[in-house]
């Protein structure tokens, strides 16, 4: 169990990198967080730093969720450690760090992608399904934050829908799902809240028209 703990710091730490914030820096010389929607997440990024600097945060920030899980997998998988608390505690950790950082005074980003990062390592069919999701929304809407929104719904209510077919559905199910357990349920809802809880300032420029659309092409300061 302190082995856990360790680790657990270890995932917040890992999330807490900000890569937004880093890489920009070092590859534009801008800081991401006074300008755009001052988010330091790659839609931000994109908006204000360029396409290419977007995406490789974006991969960054997917990395750091996902590498956790990986790293877990492989220590269980060779032996070394074997986890007595489910994988999901340290994937939260990692979105909390992504969106509490250690590195930024507690602040950070809105959780979107390093929650990806995670949900596609522990399940990956709530993440693909999510993907598509957000793919739907942002091309029908233009809104980043909207599409986010749809697509951490569509998580909670995949594995919601995994998890009772997985306890009450026919066995055989097993073999072609990878149900959530109670305790993923449990732990992908804090990256579920937090991503709303985040999104409130969209939620707002969405009901006021002010929100920043990547149809318009707009790049508008809040
Ligand atoms: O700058 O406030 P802004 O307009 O930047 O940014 C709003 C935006 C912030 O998020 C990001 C990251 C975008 C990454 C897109 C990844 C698409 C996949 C979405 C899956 C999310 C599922 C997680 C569910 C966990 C419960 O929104």
């Amino acid at each position: 169990i302190i082995i856990s703990v360790l680790l657990m710091i270890l995932a917040y730490i890992c999330g807490s990198f900000p890569s937004g914030v880093v890489i920009g820096k070092a590859m534009t010389g801008t800081d991401i967080r006074q300008f755009g929607s001052k988010n330091t997440g790659s839609t931000n990024a994109i908006r204000v730093l360029g396409k290419k600097v977007g995406f490789l945060v974006f991969f960054c920030d997917v990395f750091k969720g996902a590498i956790v899980i990986i790293i877990l997998q492989i220590l269980s998988k060779c032996d070394v450690f074997h986890s007595v608390l489910d994988y999901g505690f340290y994937g939260m950790m990692a979105v909390i760090g992504h969106s509490y950082s250690i590195f930024l005074g507690f602040k950070g980003g809105k959780a979107v992608a390093t929650s990806l990062g995670v949900v596609l390592c522990i399940c990956p069919l709530a993440g693909i399904l999510c993907l598509i999701t957000f793919l739907i929304v942002l091309k029908s809407t233009g809104y980043v934050s909207l599409a986010s929104t749809f697509a951490t719904l569509a998580v909670l209510l995949t594995y919601l829908v995994l998890f009772f077919v997985g306890y009450y559905g026919p066995s055989f199910i097993e073999y072609f799902i990878n149900k959530p357990s109670l305790a993923n349920l449990l732990t992908i809802l804090v990256p579920g809240v937090i991503i709303i809880y985040k999104h409130i300032p969209n939620y707002k420029r969405l009901a006021n028209g002010t929100e920043n659309s990547f149809k318009k092409k707009k790049v508008d300061p809040i």
